[in-house]
């Protein structure tokens, strides 16, 4: 799908509107600061990086932005969630491979709206400890980065401030990995639409070579269909990414999620990447350098790094 020399553009997003902790905001300048940038050239990509995404004009112009039902900043998450799809189609549009670094996971409202925009065939790949998947009528924390793809997919009653979305991506489209802490609605919800899900129970009975195998020939039949990877660090293990606003035992360990990058890649098929919701406000200095690290290396692996 993407033309060669293989080009990308890093889209960062420091944004934290879709959740309540401060310094998910600061995760993309972290990642470019540990040197991502470089790190992606050194393998052969052609990188463009102007800068951070600032969103001034949207926070100046939303003076107030009371919750609307449950949900929590409607407006900010909605305008930067458009802006974002703005950006990442305009770069797909030009043969880029877009990667978009969080901020939180809100923001794939947007990234997946961009792509989609672009490859309406597209698939998406969730890792995730978390289904993301509430409706305004659903969830319990009104936190927009709980509900993507509730919006995305378009469940739940119309909010007017989201309207700009169109819900383009079909539940067989969508797959999980990771899943560990799913909310009761949000079961159900995977139930009644079909969604197929791996959670940490078939990564234990099947391993992730299965696991990765199964998600793909499920969501991405005869491996001809464009592929949106949208990756939470908080799928990894505590242990492995420490750094994120809601970590959950019970993870993947640091090699099974660069196996889902690696596996990705090689299917040629990847035109979009995010990564989301690393916090370098939380924790100690050592795990802050070690999350971002592993947020470093996850996008090398997605975009070429192999092991020998
Ligand atoms: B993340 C929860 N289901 O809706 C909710 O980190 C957690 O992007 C959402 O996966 C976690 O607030 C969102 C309880
Ligand atoms: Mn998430
Ligand atoms: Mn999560
Ligand atoms: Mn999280």
């Amino acid at each position: 799908f993407l033309p060669n020399p293989k080009s990308l553009a890093i889209v960062g997003c420091p944004f934290s509107g879709g959740q309540p902790r401060p310094g998910v905001d600061e995760g993309p300048i972290h990642l470019v600061k540990a040197g991502l940038p470089q790190q992606l050239a050194d393998l052969g990509w052609d990188v463009e990086f102007n800068g951070h995404h600032q969103f001034e004009d949207i926070s100046a112009s939303i003076t107030s932005d009371e919750p609307i039902g449950l949900l929590k900043n409607p407006r900010r998450v909605s305008q930067v969630c458009h802006a974002v799809a703005q950006t990442v189609s305009g770069h797909a549009k030009r043969g880029k491979l877009p990667l978009t670094l969080g901020g939180d996971h809100s923001l794939a409202i947007g990234t997946i709206s961009g792509t989609l925009e672009q490859y309406p065939d597209a698939c998406v790949v969730w890792v995730d400890a978390h289904a993301d998947i509430n409706t305004p009528e659903t969830t319990d924390t009104g936190n927009i980065h709980g509900m993507p793809v509730a919006f995305l997919l378009g469940l739940g009653s119309p909010v007017p401030e989201f309207s700009w979305i169109k819900p383009v991506l079909k539940p067989n489209r969508i797959v999980y990995i990771g899943l560990r802490d799913v909310d009761a609605g949000e079961k159900r919800i995977l139930k009644e639409n079909g969604i197929k899900a791996f959670s940490m129970h078939e990564v234990d009975k099947y391993g992730i070579g299965q696991v990765v195998k199964m998600a793909l020939d499920h969501v991405n039949p005869k491996g001809d269909l464009p592929i949106h990877l949208s990756f939470d660090v908080d799928a990894l293990d505590p242990t492995v990414a420490p750094s994120t606003g809601t970590p959950v035992r019970g993870g993947l360990t640091f090699r099974e999620g660069h196996y889902i990058c690696e596996a990705i890649y090689e299917t040629g098929c990847l035109v979009a990447l995010d990564i989301m919701e690393v916090n370098p406000s939380l924790a100690n200095e050592e795990a802050v350098k070690q999350t971002v690290a592993v947020g470093c290396s996850l996008a090398r692996s997605a975009l070429g790094e192999t092991l020998l």
